[in-house]
Parts: C-alpha cells; structure tokens; sequence
C-alpha cells in the first residue's frame, strides 16, 4: 500500500524517522507554503534558509531515485493540509499519510485533525533526532517540584556517555560553567565561521524572498549559510578545528566588531535537521579526547546541546500550551520600534540588534543579556517579545525560543527554567562587551540625563516587582543593595525609570 510521506521544513534530515521504511511507490511531499512562511513574520534570511534547504534536500531525494512531489512558495498552496489535499487527489493510490511529529504544538494540533479532514489513516511517528524521547524527559521530571537543567543534564551525559570515564564525568566535575564567562581583550582575533556562496537554487530563491518579503527583517541578497547537509558538516567541523578551542572562554564575551566571536553559528542548521546532535557532540568529545581542545570548551558545548536544548525541548512538550500563556511579572509594554529596526543610543542594543538585522542571529548573551534584559527590565509585552524572537532568528521555532524567551529571558514562568531572573545593570554589560565605550549614555552614571537606562531600569524593576520577587534567595545580595539605599536615592531611581519607560520610544 503506498503512502503520501509529508516533511516539513525543519526536518531535513536523511535518518529521519518517516523516512526511515520508504517504499519506491511512496511520494514524499515537501511544500513552502503561505501558513507556514506567515505565522510570524520571519526574517528574510530564515526563510531562504529553510526553502532553499528543502529545495536541497528535495533534489537529493529525487536524485536517490525516489518520487518527490515539491510545491514552491509560487504555487500558492495556502497551508500544509491543503498541499496534502492536492497530492493525495492526483494520486488516489496513495492510502496513508506518514509524517515525523512536528517540533510545534501549533502544528501538531493541526496534525490530530488531519484523520477526520482527510478520511484516511495518518501516522505520527517520534522524532528521534532528539536523545531524549517525551517519556525519558516526563520520567525524570515527575515528581520533582523544581526543574532543574544542571540535574538533567547529568542524566544525559550518562545516557549518552560523553565526557564520561566509566560513571564519573571527565576532569571530576559535571559543568565548567564557571570557566566560560572570561570578557574578550581586543587582542584575541576569532577566525570567520565557514561561509557559504549562494549556487542557483539559493539564488533563485534569494529572488523569491525578496520579491515575496519585501517588508520582513533582513537582505536575502546577503545570503550566506550552508544549505545541505554536507555544507553544515564543513562549516561545523571549521567550527571543532578553528573556534572551538577558544569557545569555553569567551562563550558569554561580546564585541563590537565581531557578531559570532567563537561561536559555531551551526544551531540553524541542527534545528531544521542538516546537522545531527549525536554526531556533532562525538566529534567534539573526540577533539578533547586528542587535546585539541580543553575541558571547558567540550564540556561547554556539549552542555549546550544535549543539557540545555534536549532540556528545553522536554520543558516545552511538558508545559504546553498553558506556558505559553504564562506572564508572572504581568508584563505588558508594547515593544518598542527599535527591535524591528535597530535606531537607538543604546549602543548594546544597536549592537545586538543589527547583528539579528544583518545575520537573523546573534548569539546567547546578546539574547539573553541585551535584548531579552532590556525587554525584562522594562517590562516589555510577553507575547510580543516571544513572537519577536520567533520571527527574527534562523535558528528560531518554538519549542526552543518559547522556553528561552518566556522562561529564561523573561522569567514570565515564575521561576520554572531559571532559578532567577537574568536580570543586569550596565555595569555587568560592560564588565562582558566593549560597547559601552562607543555609547551615547554613560555607564557608570544611574540618574543624570546621560545615564545608561539600564541602570535606573534595574534598580526599578527590583523595586517594583518586589512583592513577588523579593524573597527569591539568589536575589537577596540585590534586595539588600536596593533596601540599604536611602529613600531620598529610591525614589530618584524610581523617578527616572518612570521617565525612561514613559520615553522608552525614544532611547
Ligand atoms: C519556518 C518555516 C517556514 C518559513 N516555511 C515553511 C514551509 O513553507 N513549509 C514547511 O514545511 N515548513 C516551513 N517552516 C518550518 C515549519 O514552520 C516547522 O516545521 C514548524 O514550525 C514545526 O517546527
Ligand atoms: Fe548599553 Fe548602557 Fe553600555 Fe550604553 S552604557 S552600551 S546602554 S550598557
């Protein structure tokens, strides 16, 4: 009986699992459609990733012999359904549809419809590209009343057995998190992460997207990414051989001149599928094994694949959908023009933000520390920072930008994902970049008209979301700071935040 097999546009991977017992009468469909390139508006980078990516992956399929039925953005098939609709009633032998689950809650809601809207069987299989399915994540957290990732985490380097001397983690010691917050001297150079030029098929669709999108985020003319799978690999292993050496350091440091320092830039490309997680942490666990990189940087980027984002992907399929509706700080400031275009004195902001303009990344502090503290400390609208940062990274769908926006960055979970919130005065912004010294504000200053808003902002949003935050125990050393200052110098600060927030616009 030959089946339709549907995938989508982040699962371009040849191991994936509805894939995996293709028969030479099956048709494997692949779509850009208009539900999928709209529900937010996606940078145009990110799109002529994923369309040209499945374009590739497409011909490969084709080329290995099998039937693929490819619709382009130009064919205007309006939603996922309405393209299966349409292969399935040109192919009337086709008696099933297989699909791996989708990344996304929105999409697999859909997908439960899919039986009753066609009249035919359909069949969800796992994902597992993930290392940990939803019963090993639902299994470790049941019970537990506090999610914590270091805990996780360990359970996965035991699964997985890297950086792992029999039972004991390599170098005696779980997590060198410490050893990965060194600031950048100006005298340490990153190579480039490995480029890729644009060949016919990005090109035709660069033309697409820019015809198509020409109001999203971005140039799609200044193009660069890996495609295929074999180009991802290459501008991985350019990332274990030249920059990973040097990630644990400077994995939180931040430069004016340099958007991606010693950071792989490869998460776009794992997340729609071209890079395999196992493979990509073998290779770096066998770098340290030949000492060609240290501890820090292995275990660093380990941690952050099969620690953080199996853990966030567990966290998401766990909590939805009620955590997406989630706003503890009842947070609800629209969010200021400058995030769509960049034009602020905020040179951290300008900063960040024009690397997101120019690259549809940047990297996890700029994420988690400019643009998601800002956010934080001016109580800026939960839902639409999240869509924000859905819609302006490459790397961006929701299972992992909802936890890392709405929990990490926003501690709008209450405390779910993160034992605090990340929030920072300028002060540990300059201790980590160089940006402040090309700044209209000043730093060190907190209440003069050329103050550095994030100061007043994080002394305000301390007092003003005290009764909720203010028995918290990692803040407790900030609360004493707060309550020792005199109330003459509280309401001053609280004065000037109240001025900056009525002002945000304009900052
Ligand atoms: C993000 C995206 C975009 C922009 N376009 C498509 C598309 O046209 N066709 C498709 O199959 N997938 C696309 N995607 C990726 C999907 O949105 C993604 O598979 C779901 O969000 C689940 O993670
Ligand atoms: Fe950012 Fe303040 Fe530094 Fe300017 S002075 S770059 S606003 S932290």
């Amino acid at each position: 009986m030959a089946k339709l097999i549907l995938i989508l546009g982040d699962q371009l991977s040849p191991a994936l699992s509805s894939l995996r017992d293709v028969q030479s009468d099956d048709v494997i469909l692949l779509a850009e459609v208009a539900a999928e390139a709209h529900y937010v508006q996606h940078h145009q980078l990110k799109i002529v990733l994923i369309f040209s990516a499945m374009r590739h992956f497409a011909k490969t399929l084709q080329e290995q012999g099998h039937q693929v039925c490819y619709f382009s953005y130009e064919q205007r098939q309006p939603s996922l359904l309405a393209a299966v609709r349409q292969v399935l009633m040109e192919n009337p032998q086709l008696s099933a549809l297989t699909v791996t689950e989708p990344a996304e809650y929105r999409l697999q809601q859909e997908f439960l419809q899919y039986e009753a809207a066609l009249g035919l069987p359909v069949h969800i299989l796992a994902d597992d590209r993930f290392i940990a399915d939803h019963q090993m994540f639902q299994r470790w957290a049941h019970g537990r009343n506090q999610y914590r990732m270091e805990f996780f985490y360990r359970e996965m380097r035991r699964y997985t057995g890297l950086l792992m001397e029999g039972a004991q983690p390599c170098g005696g010691q779980w997590n060198f998190d410490a050893d990965n917050r060194r600031s950048c001297p100006s005298d340490v150079i990153a190579p480039q992460p490995l480029w890729q030029e644009p060949d016919e098929i990005t090109q035709a669709v660069i033309q697409l997207v820019s015809q198509e999108f020409p109001s999203n985020m971005g140039n799609a003319a200044s193009f660069h990414y890996a495609v295929t799978g074999k180009a991802a690999r290459a501008a991985f292993l350019h990332f274990v051989e030249h920059q990973l050496a040097k990630f644990g350091d400077y994995q939180d440091a931040m430069r004016t001149d340099d958007a991606f320092l010693f950071h792989s830039v490869c998460s776009m490309y794992l997340n729609i599928g071209l890079l395999d997680a196992r493979w990509m942490c073998q290779k770096v666990d066998q770098a340290w094994r030949e000492q060609k990189v240290p501890l820090n940087a292995a275990e660093g980027f380990i941690r952050q694949i099969i620690g953080w984002r199996e853990y966030v992907r567990g966290l998401y399929w766990l909590l939805m959908p009620e955590y997406q509706q989630r706003n503890y700080l009842d947070a609800k400031r629209p969010l200021p023009s400058y995030y769509w275009h960049g034009n602020t004195k905020m040179a951290c902001m300008r900063q960040a933000i024009g690397d997101t303009i120019n690259h549809a990344y940047s990297h996890h502090i700029h994420r988690l520390m400019i643009t998601g503290n800002f956010a934080l400390l001016a109580g800026l609208d939960v839902q639409e920072v999240c869509e924000w940062y859905l819609a302006v990274y490459a790397d961006a769908f929701e299972w992992v930008e909802l936890p890392n926006t709405l929990g990490m960055a926003l501690f709008a979970d209450g405390g779910v994902l993160a034992s605090k919130p990340y929030a920072a005065s300028g002060n540990y912004i300059s201790r980590m970049s160089n940006y402040c010294s090309h700044c209209h504000y000043q730093v060190k200053q907190t209440l003069e008209s050329t103050a550095c808003p994030f100061n007043a902002l994080y002394w305000d949003f301390l007092a003003r979301n005290e009764s909720t935050l203010g028995s918290n125990a990692r803040l407790q050393l900030a609360y004493q700071q707060w309550r020792r200052k005199p109330a003459e110098l509280q309401d001053q600060i609280r004065t000037k935040a109240a001025a900056l927030l009525i002002h945000v616009e304009q900052l």
